[in-house]
């Protein structure tokens, strides 16, 4: 294999975000945009020469190309062997499952995860260390640095690779395997969850669910392991081919992007059990029967009831949440008598409490769940928690949820996203928040007294690395809460999400709509932000 060093310009924009470089397809497809990255990637890391790397996408627009380029700088840089899902596909959770399995070195995944797909819309490009989760922020700042000043990548003569033939083959001092990209995670699933009781609860109709894969990753994990391995009929499985533009959807899961899934679940004939994943397949959305499952809640139900899933039967050792998540989970912790940190939005912040022991299930807001399997969130495996859960307990969803408010009180819940604002307008509200830090403490806005407000900083308590101003946060006496952070996932201006909760012991007033029971945190919110009076607009775009 003959090497070349191809001369190239440094692009100025390649810093990651939340989770991986999103940028529009378009931007990719300049000029060394992409080999740039990868070799400011492989630039900042060392010793991987003969080593293994991972590499799949979620199958959207431009993955294939990028998959071929990268193989070939991968190559030329000194890998020994490429581990990538038949058809360049791979679900993020999937990819963590071999990284960690094959021992490899690290992986790439390409996606964009949530944001949609298709020649004007958007790609991304992620990379994984060798505990399967996504690079922290020391990496992904060398990365940056490195990008910076780039001035030429190593690639490759070779051809483009089969990518959809499975088995392996050696050119010169590289192998290149093309792997099945279900069946290891597959048999992952089966080691953590009673499969022959869900197969029981499906085929004697106690279970019936639907799935939406949102024509993104996951309709070939939930083929294999809901319809064929479990059962489940083939119609519940819907959306399940993956197409490079989603269909044209947003494949993100919430009840207004699954719309068909949400018809279905609100309707007379409702399955008992919905759910949907997202792009890359690490978010999931729970529903059952007329009753919609917050991620927040879920989080804190699954950490409450862990014990009842065969892998988790000794217990959990603790939980984790990111800050802006409600604190229903924190009430779980706190019962239980286990450890609960709060850390700052993004999966990469919770790869070294994991890794050391102190956690075993974790979660966000943002429909993201997962526990010490993988070192990524997990759609499929949430999904099938909820399933086993169900199977177990022999109840709805609906009785699961509200014993559970019983038991620990509910914490209502919104999110309400406003996108695309411009950035020197975002940018103005950011410090119009600011200024008033100081001077909001102490004061009341009707019952709701002010008792901190700050900008959240995180001090990682394995590796003492600090993360500033991650989001800022107005909490009241009574333990309500207003958060406020700008997205790092979009590719287009900026996005304001404002997360509001409250919590509610009394059970007789738990069943109230979330939106009408935080009406007055909504309306504070929008004073101390003005992201209506400035931006002009009366609705948030995405309420969850
Ligand atoms: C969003 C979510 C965050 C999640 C991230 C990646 O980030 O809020 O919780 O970890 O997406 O998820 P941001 O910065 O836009 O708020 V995924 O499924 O898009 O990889
Ligand atoms: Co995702």
């Amino acid at each position: 294999m003959q090497i070349e060093i191809i001369a190239t310009q440094p692009y100025n924009d390649q810093n990651p975000g939340t989770s991986g470089l999103r940028k529009k397809v378009k931007v990719f497809q300049q000029p060394g945009y992409l080999e740039n990255f990868v070799q400011a990637i492989f630039d900042s890391l060392e010793d991987f020469t003969g080593k293994t790397l991972v590499l799949g996408g979620d199958g959207r627009y431009f993955n294939r190309v990028a998959i071929q380029s990268i193989i070939k700088i991968a190559a030329a840089n000194g890998f020994g062997e490429l581990i990538i899902g038949q058809g360049g596909l791979l679900s993020t959770p999937a990819a963590s499952h071999l990284i960690r399995k094959y021992e490899a070195f690290g992986g790439l995944v390409l996606s964009a995860s949530h944001n949609p797909g298709g020649p004007d819309e958007d790609f991304g490009i992620k990379y994984n260390v060798g505990n399967g989760g996504p690079a922290p922020e020391k990496y992904s700042d060398a990365f940056f640095q490195r990008s910076q000043v780039i001035d030429s990548y190593k690639t490759t003569n070779i051809k483009d690779v089969d990518l959809d033939s499975i088995g392996s083959q050696q050119i010169d001092e590289l192998k290149i395997t093309i792997i099945d990209p279900v069946a290891d995670y597959a048999e992952l699933m089966q080691s953590i969850f009673d499969f022959n009781l869900l197969k029981q609860s499906i085929s004697s109709g106690y279970i019936t669910l639907l799935f939406d894969a949102m024509s993104a990753i996951t309709g070939p994990y939930a083929k294999s392991i809901l319809v064929d391995i479990l059962g489940a009929s083939p119609e519940s499985v819907i959306n399940a081919e993956p197409l490079e533009d989603f269909g044209g959807h947003h494949p993100d899961p919430n009840l207004a992007h699954a719309h068909e899934l949400a018809e279905r679940m609100f309707s007379v004939d409702a399955p008992t059990f919905g759910a949907a994943s997202d792009g890359d397949g690490d978010r999931n959305m729970i529903t059952g029967s007329n009753i919609f499952v917050t991620p927040s809640d879920s989080l804190a139900i699954m950490a409450a009831n862990a014990h009842l899933i065969p892998a988790y039967s000794k217990g959990i050792s603790g939980v984790a949440r990111s800050m802006p998540t409600s604190q229903a989970v924190d009430r779980v912790a706190a019962k239980y008598n286990i450890p609960c940190y709060e850390t700052p939005t993004g999966w990469k912040f919770f790869g070294n409490l994991l890794d050391a022991g102190k956690i075993t299930i974790c979660g966000e807001e943002s429909f993201g769940t997962g526990s010490d399997h993988v070192r990524e969130k997990d759609g499929l495996w949430a999904i099938l928690f909820w399933l086993n859960l169900i199977a177990i307990k022999r109840q709805s969803v609906a009785d699961i949820v509200h014993e559970h408010w019983q038991k620990f009180g509910r914490d209502i819940y919104c999110r309400h996203d406003y996108e695309a604002i411009e950035s020197p307008v975002a940018n103005s509200i950011v410090e119009h928040l600011r200024e008033q830090l100081t001077t909001l403490p102490g004061q009341s806005f009707g019952e709701y007294v002010v008792s901190y407000a700050d900008e959240f900083s995180y001090e990682d308590p394995i590796d003492g690395s600090i993360s500033k101003n991650q989001g800022m946060r107005v909490g009241f006496e009574n333990g309500s809460r207003i958060v406020f952070r700008l997205s790092g996932t979009g590719t287009v201006g900026a996005t304001l999400r404002i997360y509001i909760e409250r919590f509610e012991a009394d059970v007789t007033k738990h069943d109230q709509d979330a939106q009408e029971a935080l009406s007055e945190l909504i309306i504070l919110a929008e004073q101390f932000c003005e992201v209506k009076k400035r931006t002009g607009r009366t609705e948030p775009d995405v309420t969850t």
